[in-house]
């Protein structure tokens, strides 16, 4: 059986969860990492030599890197669904799995430690700020992009749609200035109707 290490409030973690929840994978969950410890044991090391999570064992095969994660789950028990068969079908959604790692992940953690993960005393306000408008520049071509389909996957969900999507709560929860962007906000509604979403992901952020 599918297993997953990594503690449940983590976004790189929630995309693994939800993707398994998608496909309706039975899955064991180990926490690890933050508050758990576990990534720096000898053991889990041999698993993931970075320390970090998630990781996951699936019929032999060790993973590690999230969206390697989902890819691999997607292509191996989601075809025609979370894997688009046709490549350029597919190749919509996959950029936005790139680019939200590449992309959209540094400033974003910016304004997500700063609001939620770092006490009053240790918060750098000047680091968030910034952070916010440039998340705000970022979100605002996903705004664009989501005018022309409904999904960063094209016409149907997939998993391009997976690594922005655990942002996206986030965004949508933090006690932050938003600009409106109603293509944006249409897509995060049309995720919250998916109850692998809402297991998955719409949990607890701290
Ligand atoms: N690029 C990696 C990043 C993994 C990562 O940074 N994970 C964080 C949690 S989101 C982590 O393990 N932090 C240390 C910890 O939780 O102990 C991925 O996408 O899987």
């Amino acid at each position: 059986m599918l297993k997953i290490w990594g503690r449940l409030n983590s976004t790189n973690v929630k995309k693994v969860i939800w993707a398994a929840r998608e496909l309706n994978l039975p899955y064991e969950h180990a926490n690890a990492g933050g508050p758990f410890g576990i990534v720096n044991e000898p053991a889990y090391r041999t698993l993931n030599p970075n320390g970090l999570v998630p990781c996951v064992e699936d019929e032999g095969l060790v993973l590690w890197e999230s969206n390697a994660v989902v890819r691999y789950l997607a292509a191996r028990y989601g075809a025609g669904t979370l894997w688009p068969q046709d490549p350029a079908v597919r190749a919509i959604g996959d950029k936005w799995m790139d680019w939200a790692s590449t992309s959209f992940a540094a400033p974003f953690r910016d304004v997500f430690w700063n609001l939620v993960r770092l006490g009053p005393e240790q918060r750098n306000m000047g680091a968030m700020e910034k952070g916010l408008a440039a998340c705000t520049d970022l979100l605002a071509r996903v705004d664009a992009a989501l005018a022309h389909h409904p999904y960063l996957s094209g016409d149907a969900f997939a998993m391009g749609d997976i690594p922005l999507g655990c942002f996206a709560y986030a965004w949508f929860e933090m006690p932050i200035a938003r600009q409106p962007m109603p293509h944006l906000e249409a897509w995060y509604a049309r995720l919250k109707d998916r109850p692998a979403y809402r297991d998955a992901v719409m949990t607890p952020l701290t």
